[in-house]
């Protein structure tokens, strides 16, 4: 509200690309059609229904896999540059593994690349979304180190069907919440949890994984694809309570996302030192013959450093973090948290939304893109997520107000010299919320979950995002008529 009095529109700088964002298992649906096989989360949501909220789960979802032409039509309504979708291992590649292609789940892949195309909406394709076959899961999944040739062996695969016309190509999203949210707590499907122990050895398969197949993606295909191939990393800002504990905000953000950034980013690579000597003298204390953290070769180090064309950002909140004698004994032993040794927390003050973890901080957002700008030697940043939670509803001012503000800080980021190339919406429409499964909505577009159709309805925050698209303009005073449909 008080940024409404205070800006002057904004433009954009010229050639940054806006676009939006969703995810296979969120939106397709179809669970067992055409010959596609389970997946980690087929598994989960029918084995133990009632773990999402109300029961729900992703068999129909929004009904991409069939509605795939409406969804182009939306991303031609609001006139996105590009769409970042993902790919289902399991709808491609039934075996897990490349001895059999399913040809309709590639027929469905290409059918909505070249419908994009047909409108020159520029497809940005996530390899992997988090919907493991469920196969490689009963094999251990990303614990086990022959996930690197196995995620090797399926993105060649994406690479010879897709890479003609597919140019942004992201190995793996989110690999926190890949390793700790499934190996070391029960909030994301396997609900495997081994924290201080799986999650760590997660992370270390899954950064051998990426690099190499970007470095296959590098010698095999950029040569006659000409593409582009990065990683995605969730970051959120961690705020110290005071300058004391500035430290304890630092091994934080080091634990949380320097863990994925630091290998791969930094001049040293490896592991962040931090984590390598806090899990250590933790691991030592406990009685572990050696620390949990498992270790990189020197090979690995050089293979998995600077294994990226751009750093790829999913940015939604910020939390607040201190360290006191209180934090002693406050998390299980051994575990991640209990090794970073802090307590974070968000501000009841903070301005919320549907979803509890997600606040309005646009402040954090800032400071973020200042500390990748200063630690990384200002890498090229692609927001590939950002967004803002409701119930249904469709005139969405608390979203339109989010997206305003932290576009806002985005473009000062960008004055400073941050070197941001991409911005994408999460979520092109409301999809399944993985634990939250409906109840937390995140789409542009209003999805109805009553209607076999699954109707779509723009929500008063894509009129909004159209403006800003069509005119390059971030302008806090522009008030869309809703009673004007949303045509392309
Ligand atoms: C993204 O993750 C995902 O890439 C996307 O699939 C998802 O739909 C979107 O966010 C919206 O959530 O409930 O307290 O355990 C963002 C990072 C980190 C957000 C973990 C949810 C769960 C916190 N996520 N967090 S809690």
């Amino acid at each position: 509200v008080a940024n409404v009095n205070r800006h002057e529109a904004r433009k954009f700088p010229d050639g940054m690309l806006l676009g939006a964002a969703t995810a296979s298992y969120q939106v397709e649906g179809a669970w067992d059609e055409d010959g596609k096989s389970e997946n980690i989360w087929d598994t989960l949501t029918h084995r133990e229904p009632c773990v999402i909220a109300e029961c729900h789960n992703g068999d129909v979802a929004d009904n991409s896999y069939h509605l795939y032409k409406r969804d182009v039509e939306m991303m031609r309504e609001l006139g996105l540059d590009f769409y970042r979708f993902s790919l289902s291992w399991s709808r491609i590649l039934p075996t897990s593994f490349p001895d059999k292609i399913n040809e309709k789940g590639v027929e469905y892949y290409n059918n909505l690349i070249d419908e994009m195309l047909k409108y020159n909406i520029q497809p940005m394709v996530t390899l992997y979304h988090w919907d493991l076959p469920q196969k490689l899961q009963d094999m251990g999944g990303w614990a086990n180190p022959h996930i690197v040739d196995w995620f090797t062996d399926y993105s060649r695969v994406a690479f010879e069907l897709f890479g003609d016309r597919v140019k942004y190509w992201f190995t793996i999203n989110e690999p926190r919440e890949v390793c700790y949210q499934g190996y070391g707590s029960a909030s994301m499907a396997p609900l495997f949890t081994m924290s201080g122990y799986a999650d760590y050895i997660c992370s270390k398969n899954l950064l051998v994984a990426h690099a190499k197949v970007y470095h296959m993606y590098n010698n095999e295909f950029r040569p006659t694809q000409g593409g582009t191939i990065g990683i995605v990393v969730s970051m959120k800002w961690y705020e110290p309570v005071s300058e004391e504990h500035a430290e304890a905000a630092e091994d934080l953000t080091q634990f949380e996302w320097g863990i994925y950034a630091n290998p791969i980013f930094s001049k040293t690579g490896d592991f962040p030192q931090v984590m390598k000597e806090k899990v250590a003298a933790k691991s030592k204390a406990q009685g572990f013959p050696r620390s949990r953290l498992p270790e990189f070769t020197p090979e690995e180090i050089e293979l998995v450093k600077g294994s990226s064309d751009f750093l790829a950002i999913n940015h939604y909140t910020t939390n607040m973090v201190y360290r006191n004698e209180s934090v002693f004994g406050y998390h299980a032993s051994p575990s991640y948290y209990d090794d970073i040794d802090v307590i974070l927390y968000t501000d009841s003050s903070w301005e919320g939304s549907a979803s509890p973890w997600l606040k309005v901080i646009p402040w954090g957002f800032y400071k973020l893109l200042t500390k990748i700008r200063e630690d990384y030697d200002n890498p090229t940043i692609f927001i590939t997520e950002n967004g803002f939670s409701t119930r249904q509803v469709l005139v969405d001012d608390d979203r339109v107000s989010y997206y305003r503000q932290y576009l806002d800080v985005m473009l000062d980021a960008i004055e400073d010299g941050s070197d941001i190339r991409v911005y994408t919406a999460w979520s092109l429409m409301d999809n399944f919320e993985w634990l939250q499964g409906y109840t937390q909505r995140f789409g542009l577009y209003e999805v109805d979950y009553e209607s076999p159709d699954r109707t779509r309805t723009p929500r008063k925050a894509a009129y909004v995002y159209k403006e800003i698209i069509r005119s390059r303009t971030l302008d806090f005073h522009y008030e869309p008529d809703m009673t004007l449909p949303l045509t392309i």
